[in-house]
């Protein structure tokens, strides 16, 4: 469907995206702000809670992964198997009681073997049943799987590009930035919600931020979320001594992606543990409106819920129903 609404625009060119970034910083959290009350309610929070559904023994190569096999002497982490669908759906249960709207279940997969996905279908079918939203991050899909999960009613398919074209070659090597963009179409054209962004405090340059954008932006259709990850670094990972990202270009990113996508739900994602509550509040500032919420991500510890509620609160934000 064509958008009539000139904001909304996916031919945004690297010179205005370094433009954006260029900007007074005080500018652009206003004017990301802005547009951000334009198209979303102000002072509401979606909340998404994460559970990994199969852990480690990953072939990919991903450098700031706990996750794969290539890294799992150093980083330690066990592998597990497909939990069973008892135990899952007693995880979302849990996580709709503590307040969370949507659960995304992640899998440590390169892609899902079919009878792999004939499970995970079941966890869908059996999340949505409980009244949530869902979501899944199992790898690349081809077309025949992608539409089966469709069908099954899956909401939201989270496939990050993770960085830009260009730096991508130094974070993954065993598969192609295209390839990703390949599963990206597939899940559009199941008519799932396409959840993708990125991450940033990889030791990645201004430019490599700004290509990221650029490559987000300039899908044939904005993801209806895209999440914004800053680095958990993860002993015995290539990137666990990298260069972290200063503060306020953070914030940057964020006003950035909410301004050149307004539509879009911006997640301030993994990386919350290393913000304190000034910082994650100028990230709602710049048009933030989506957390991942309890204690855990997929591998890594995430802020309490309680700490997140009382943050919530003292800045008179609601999560969203
Ligand atoms: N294996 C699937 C894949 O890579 O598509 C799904 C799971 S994977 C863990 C989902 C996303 O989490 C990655 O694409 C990456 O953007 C993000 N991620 C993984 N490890 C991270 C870390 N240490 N810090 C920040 N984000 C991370
Ligand atoms: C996303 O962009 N971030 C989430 C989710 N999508 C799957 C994952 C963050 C993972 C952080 C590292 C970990 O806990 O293993
Ligand atoms: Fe595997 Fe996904 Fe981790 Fe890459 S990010 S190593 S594909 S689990």
């Amino acid at each position: 469907m064509i958008d009539t609404d000139t904001s909304v625009r996916t031919d945004w060119t690297h010179t205005e995206i370094t433009a954006l970034f260029a900007r007074p910083f005080l500018d652009l959290v206003y004017d990301a702000q802005t547009m951000h009350r334009r198209y979303h309610t102000p002072n509401q929070v979606q909340l998404s809670q994460l559970l990994s559904i199969k852990t480690g023994g990953c072939a990919e190569d991903c450098g700031y992964c706990a996750q794969s096999a290539k890294f799992a002497q150093d980083t330690g982490l066990k592998a597990t198997k497909l939990m069973p669908l008892d135990a899952v759906l007693n995880d979302a249960r849990t996580a709709k009681a503590a307040g969370a709207t949507r659960f995304c279940m992640g899998a440590a997969w390169t892609r899902p073997k079919d009878k792999d996905l004939d499970q995970v279908i079941e966890m869908v079918e059996g999340v949505k049943a409980l009244g949530l939203e869902t979501c899944v991050t199992l790898g690349m899909l081809n077309q025949a799987q992608a539409q089966r999960l469709g069908a099954a009613g899956l909401d939201y398919y989270n496939h990050n590009i993770d960085t830009s074209p260009e730096y991508y070659k130094d974070i993954i090597t065993t598969r192609t930035f295209d390839e990703r963009l390949e599963t990206l179409e597939h899940v559009r054209q199941a008519n799932i919600n396409v959840c993708c962004g990125g991450i940033v405090g990889m030791g990645e340059t201004a430019e490599d931020r700004v290509g990221m954008i650029v490559s987000l932006a300039t899908l044939p259709e904005h993801p209806g979320s895209v999440p914004i990850n800053r680095l958990v670094r993860v002993a015995g990972t290539p990137l666990a001594h990298s260069d972290d990202i200063d503060d306020l270009d953070f914030v940057r990113t964020i006003a950035v992606a909410r301004i050149t996508m307004p539509k879009a739900v911006v997640r301030l994602s993994a990386g919350r543990e290393t913000m304190n509550d000034s910082m994650q509040t100028l990230c709602f500032m710049a048009g933030a409106n989506s957390i991942f919420y309890g204690e855990k991500l997929l591998t890594t510890p995430n802020p309490a819920a309680n700490r997140d509620m009382k943050l919530l609160s003292r800045l008179g934000m609601t999560a969203s129903a």
